[in-house]
């Protein structure tokens, strides 16, 4: 128990119920907790003597206003034009979406053909959606036609670290120049392989893009397999750092003169916890844009999630969480981009979003998610992209 909860939970239990007790008593204090009548009153506790660990977890939210994090979406809508679904082809993980020349331009990871899994010929099959994939990009007026422009980042030659697949971008525009990161895997695509993080640069959204010679992300190498069954995942005689096995979804945002890398995590020996996948979010943080990034002392900075989504709003960062783990669908914020608190939770909300960066992010804490990109599996095979909108929730 920390510190702080256990002086909360010491204040909460000598509360007096009294008919005298004045409405704005104290029942705790610390420098950071008051647990005050109009808390219990509000969270509808009879008995501040008999705190269930329900109600002990709440005494710590704070009682902050939160209307203004609440959010409805809608369904998601298809797009027209060459973004529209495609029986035989994989358009899946949109970037964000930001505005350049008078359009909309957004990259994603493309390719084509069945997947036929891990059991048969690795070297020549295609294991997962997002094997085999090229970054590709697309650019509309609306927001609804797309036009599909061509590659922007290609896989490496045989025997670089991204030989095998580049996927799952993202778009940074800073000081002119535009940064796309994004997954890369090195053949073979077994289940023990390593996920890096790869870099490429433009003066222009059109290209030419430049490839970094060296991932700028890797998984910690602190983890221990057991065995050597390439296509288990789960045996381990160390599970290691919570990144010990890929770096994924990555996503930069210049934060407070820095560039901030938001990563998802997933560990060596991965467990099913609170009924999803064991996923968490870290940091990475270098000075310029290009690296090196160092990763965030208090690294996991989630405990659950899956796809990276942030915004930057009012002097921090706001993250959607989604898919898994104990706090799945909530929108986090954090002051310092590094320790979030929950601000509303969230029915329902895409996976795998592209935020549409050329909306207003202040004036509202979930005016970035208005509308926006996101995936659909229209089957197992083939994944195509859709459209998104969403409205703050005023009413219940
Ligand atoms: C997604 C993302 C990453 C994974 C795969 C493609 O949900 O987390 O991008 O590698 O699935």
């Amino acid at each position: 128990m920390t510190n702080t909860l256990a002086l909360l939970l010491i204040g909460a239990l000598t509360f007096s119920c009294s008919e005298q007790a004045s409405k704005e008593t104290t029942v705790a204090e610390n420098a950071t907790n008051q647990v005050t009548a109009e808390q219990l009153d509000h969270l509808g506790i009879t008995n501040p003597d008999h705190l269930s660990a329900a109600s002990k977890r709440a005494l710590t939210w704070s009682t902050e206003d939160r209307e203004p994090w609440y959010v409805e979406f809608s369904g998601m809508q298809p797009l027209k034009g060459d973004l529209a679904y495609e029986e035989g082809v994989v358009r899946r993980d949109p970037s964000a979406i930001i505005q350049e020349n008078g359009k909309y331009y957004v990259w994603y990871s493309k390719s084509t053909g069945e997947t036929q899994g891990f059991e048969g010929d690795i070297e020549n099959e295609k294991v997962f959606p997002w094997d085999r994939c090229d970054i590709w990009y697309a650019t509309s007026d609306d927001g609804w036609r797309w036009k599909e422009e061509g590659i922007a980042v290609q896989r490496g030659e045989t025997g670089s670290y991204d030989d095998r697949s580049v996927f799952t971008t993202e778009i940074m525009k800073h000081d002119g120049m535009y940064y796309l990161c994004y997954q890369t895997v090195k053949s073979p695509y077994n289940k023990r392989v390593k996920n890096q993080v790869g870099l490429a640069w433009s003066n222009s959204p059109d290209g030419p893009w430049t490839k970094s010679k060296e991932p700028i992300l890797s998984p910690a190498d602190n983890g221990e397999w057991k065995g050597d069954d390439p296509n288990d995942r789960f045996a381990v005689l160390k599970k290691g750092d919570f990144d010990s096995h890929k770096v994924h979804d990555p996503c930069i945002l210049p934060f407070k003169g820095k560039f901030y890398l938001y990563y998802k995590g997933e560990q060596m020996g991965e467990e099913i916890t609170f009924g999803g996948r064991q996923i968490r979010h870290g940091v990475a943080i270098a000075d310029n844009p290009k690296g090196p990034y160092v990763k965030s002392v208090y690294n996991p900075i989630s405990n659950s999630g899956h796809e990276i989504c942030v915004w930057p709003y009012n002097g921090g960062i706001t993250s959607l969480i989604t898919t898994d783990g104990p706090e799945r669908n909530t929108i986090q914020w954090a002051a310092d981009g590094i320790n979030f608190e929950i601000m509303s939770s969230v029915r329902t909300p895409p996976h795998a979003i592209g935020i549409n960066r050329s909306l207003d992010t202040e004036t509202e804490p979930v005016g970035a998610l208005k509308w926006g990109l996101t995936h659909v599996y229209n089957n197992k095979d083939y994944q195509s992209i859709m459209r998104f909108s969403s409205n703050r929730k005023v009413k219940y």
